[in-house]
């Protein structure tokens, strides 16, 4: 479904259900597969047009995976995965988006929800023992059970440079990429940042548009995709390997490879991992490097290594060294991976701003005026970021016990237990919530992880004949230390990521994801003794 075919306007609904799932996603479709399984009645709701999440959203050009998509893939079913075949290594946003679709209809899942619906208020009737969710289109429904699958990445951050509004050209966000194709052809374009957003679409943009000035705040962290279509010989080997692969995942492992713990890589082993950075596995190869965000002579060996890249690709050594990452230690902001970024710069119609030297003043209605000179463009990018991990939670006025609205609790920085539920707000649960791996593992495992558990938790507590489950203050205060402890032993805290929530001006300054190690093996027993650091009442 375009957005130019809006859902018709509709009829407010009224009802009652078992569970309201937020969101369309990866997360909420896997969900409402799974209460529909188990017998449960569920009503959906996404602000969306259509399924799919950020791949819905983030229609980019070059928008792809990070992670291969062969591991980027749902694996509770089998013959789901037995019929699905990707094209290539890192596959492109439409055909993540057709995936989406694709699962949507072969398990039936788009009938559960109501699209371009956005949730607002949900508040817990402490009588009842219900949840009421209200929509923006008059939708009121009680549920027993709230889940959130809003997404980590999903709310924009709203451009926030002076004088944006009076732009007279095109502009974009690239969170909210229009779903017409954007014509750059013979086009002066001004992006703005250079996260992930903006090193995936800039050398495609670049090689149709007249003039790209990318407007850099801090160099990034790039590795090589070395995209390329997807061989049968590799497809069979994963194959061949897949049922070894799911039991990890069942033990633990969480989608992604992870180095022993306790390895110490000499000098000749650190030469040999930092050097598979350039082997095309991306963020795989960064984090098969042992302790890198733990232990400086690993991080700096391996950002020595890519900074030296660098400096190879871009041919004119002083734009080289404007992009050479410097300030913070490599993978502590969610480095990137590319296709052609670096040597994109050599091309003549492709123009860094570095904004260390030359800060933007503001927005004209011509396009970008910085301390030194007025770059007059058609169309304007905005890839810079979003309101990370709570921005969608944030976003809803969640009320729970007593009154407690989430916003409150959350004034100082997200607190949950085992970053699925918050203490006060029973039977309201988050996938992939903040205090969880989350951003840090490969998210489709950790939805199917968090989804599971979720399930289990639901049919234990109706086979107890309970009604609510409730996360105790105690054990959420003991997890969220944890967490912070967790944390503390990184060199996360010294990148202004936005991990952190350092992007948006006023968010608490908190790490949101949990970087321990055996985070399943440690909810799975939390499961098994009864469901401990949870109340279960009513
Ligand atoms: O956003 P970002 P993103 N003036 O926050 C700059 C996932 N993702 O959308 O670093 C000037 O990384 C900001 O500068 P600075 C992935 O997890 C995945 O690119 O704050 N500049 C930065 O350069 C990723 O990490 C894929 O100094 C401003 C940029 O904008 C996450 O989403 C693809 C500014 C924002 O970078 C976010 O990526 C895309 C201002 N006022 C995204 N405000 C995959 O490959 C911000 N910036 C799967």
């Amino acid at each position: 479904m375009s957005a130019a075919a809006k859902t018709p306007d509709r009829a407010p609904v009224s009802s009652k259900v078992d569970a309201v799932v937020v969101g369309a996603g990866f997360a909420g479709l896997y969900m409402v597969h799974r209460l529909r399984q188990a017998g449960l009645s569920v009503q959906g709701f996404e602000a969306g047009g259509d399924v799919g999440g950020t791949w819905y959203w983030n229609r980019y050009p070059g928008a792809r995976c990070d992670i291969p998509s062969l591991l980027y893939s749902y694996t509770f079913s089998d013959e789901l995965h037995d019929e699905w075949k990707w094209s290539e290594k890192y596959a492109p946003q439409p055909e993540i988006l057709n995936y989406a679709n694709h699962v949507a209809d072969r398990f039936g899942l788009r009938s559960a929800f109501l699209f371009d619906t956005r949730v607002g208020d949900v508040t817990f009737n402490e009588a009842t023992k219900r949840w009421t969710v209200k929509t923006d289109k008059g939708d009121t429904v009680e549920a027993q059970f709230c889940i959130m699958g809003t997404g980590c990445l999903s709310v924009p951050k709203e451009p926030d440079i002076k004088g944006h509004e009076d732009f007279k050209g095109l502009k974009i966000v690239t969170g909210r990429w229009p779903h017409e194709k954007i014509d750059f052809k013979g086009k002066k374009v001004a992006l703005i940042g250079t996260g992930s957003s903006a090193i995936q679409s800039m050398p495609i943009i670049a090689a149709e548009a007249a003039e790209v000035y990318v407007f850099q705040r801090t160099p990034n962290f790039s590795l090589p995709a070395l995209n390329a279509p997807l061989a049968d010989a590799e497809v069979a080997a994963f194959n061949e390997g897949y049922a070894a692969y799911k039991e990890a995942l069942r033990q633990g492992l969480p989608g992604i490879p992870l180095p022993p713990e306790d390895w110490e890589p000499n000098a000749e082993e650190l030469k040999a991992l930092t050097e598979s950075l350039w082997n095309g596995m991306g963020l795989l190869s960064l984090s098969s490097i042992p302790k890198i965000t733990r232990d400086r002579r690993i991080n700096d060996a391996a950002a020595d290594y890519v900074r030296a890249k660098v400096k190879e690709l871009v041919k004119d050594p002083v734009l080289a060294q404007k992009l050479t990452p410097g300030n913070f230690p490599i993978a502590t902001k969610r480095a990137c991976v590319d296709t052609d970024y670096y040597v994109s710069f050599n091309r003549d119609n492709v123009k860094l701003v570095d904004l260390n030297d030359t800060p933007i003043e503001r927005i004209t209605a011509a396009g970008v005026k910085t301390s030194d000179a007025q770059y007059d463009v058609d169309i304007l990018i905005f890839a810079t970021g979003f309101d990370a991990m709570t921005g969608a939670l944030m976003k809803m006025n969640i009320t729970g016990r007593g009154g407690k609205s989430l916003r409150a609790e959350w004034a100082h920085g997200p607190r949950t237990y085992l970053g699925l539920q918050v203490a006060g707000f029973p039977n309201l649960f988050t996938v992939t919530g903040p205090g969880s791996p989350s951003v840090l593992s490969n998210m489709i495992t950790s939805v199917e992880q968090h989804v599971d558990w979720i399930m289990d938790a639901i049919v234990n507590l109706r086979a107890k004949g309970k009604a609510t489950m409730e996360a105790t203050p105690t054990a959420q205060d003991a997890w969220v230390q944890h967490v912070n402890a967790e944390a503390d032993q990184t060199l996360y805290g010294e990148a202004n990521s936005w991990y952190l929530g350092a992007n948006v001006p006023g968010k608490p300054r908190v790490f949101m994801p949990y970087v321990g190690q055996n985070y399943k093996i440690r909810i799975d027993e939390v499961a098994a003794k009864g469901y401990e650091g949870f109340q279960l009442a009513g």
